[in-house]
């Protein structure tokens, strides 16, 4: 027998990804809406920012072709920055209180780019880890400062340039040779990110999924 309910929702989850990539902000939100009003979950939430995730593929995708020009990278930007507020109170929602871990988190020097940055933030918080956010833009000593201060068992990095990677680099070689590194886990996050990076970067882990990358840090974390 057909699971009418869950057509429904995959039906809802590929329209999400589709408007999107098309940019039609009215019937992303509707969607998004439509989720909210109706016995929303933690699980559902994260199916729709994959979905999410993969329309902002899409819109790259027509961007690089010539068809998109950067005015409709920031329009893709700001639909994405709505559906997170809308998301996040569910995310939120179910907010273990206690603290597991202690994150600092921030976009490498020259990248902009912070969408998936803080969908990995909310998610973070909501699994109870404090995180520190240091926003776009941040150069090796920001991190660097930060992490003197606050000594975290985590350390973020977001980057969705190509460019980010050099810069990842050159934190955790700073980090290496003041003697900060044993101390940490690290985990990079962004488009770009692979195995290969990982390594070259010296990280721990790498992700282009918070909610894998969320599981990593609370196994790390684990006592
Ligand atoms: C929206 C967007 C923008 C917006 C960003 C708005 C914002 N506030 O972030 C704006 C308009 C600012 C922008 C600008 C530019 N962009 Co842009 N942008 C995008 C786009 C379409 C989507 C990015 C996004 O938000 N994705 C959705 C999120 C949810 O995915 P995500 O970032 O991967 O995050 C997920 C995971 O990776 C993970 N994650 C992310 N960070 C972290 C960190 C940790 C610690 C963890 C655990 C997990 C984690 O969790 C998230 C959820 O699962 C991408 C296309 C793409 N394929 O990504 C191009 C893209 C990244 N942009 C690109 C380019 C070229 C530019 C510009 C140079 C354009 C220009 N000519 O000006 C500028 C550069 C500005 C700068 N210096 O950074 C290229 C990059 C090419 C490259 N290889 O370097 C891309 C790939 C488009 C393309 N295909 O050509 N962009």
């Amino acid at each position: 027998m057909i699971n009418t309910g869950r057509f429904f929702r995959l039906l809802e989850i590929s329209k999400l990804t589709q408007a999107l990539a098309d940019l039609k902000d009215d019937e992303v939100l509707d969607i998004i809406n439509h989720f909210i009003d109706n016995s929303p979950n933690k699980e559902g939430a994260d199916k729709l920012i994959k979905a999410a995730q993969e329309g902002m593929a899409i819109v790259g995708d027509r961007f690089e072709r010539g068809d998109y020009f950067v005015g409709d990278l920031i329009f893709a930007g700001e639909i994405m920055a709505d559906v997170i507020d809308l998301i996040k109170p569910i995310i939120c929602g179910e907010s273990k209180g206690n603290i597991t871990g202690k994150i600092v988190l921030g976009t490498v020097k020259g990248d902009l780019h912070d969408i998936g940055k803080n969908i990995f933030k909310v998610m973070a918080i909501a699994e109870g880890f404090e995180v520190h956010d240091i926003g776009i833009d941040q150069p090796v000593e920001a991190f660097i400062e930060k992490v003197k201060e606050v000594k975290p068992d985590i350390l973020g990095m977001s980057g969705v340039l190509s460019l980010a990677l050099n810069v990842m680099k050159n934190t955790v070689d700073t980090l290496v040779q003041i003697g900060l590194r044993d101390d940490l886990k690290i985990i990079i996050g962004g488009n770009p990110v692979s195995k290969d990076a990982c390594e070259h970067i010296n990280a721990d882990a790498f992700t282009t999924n918070a909610i894998e990358g969320l599981a990593i840090c609370k196994e790390w974390v684990k006592k």
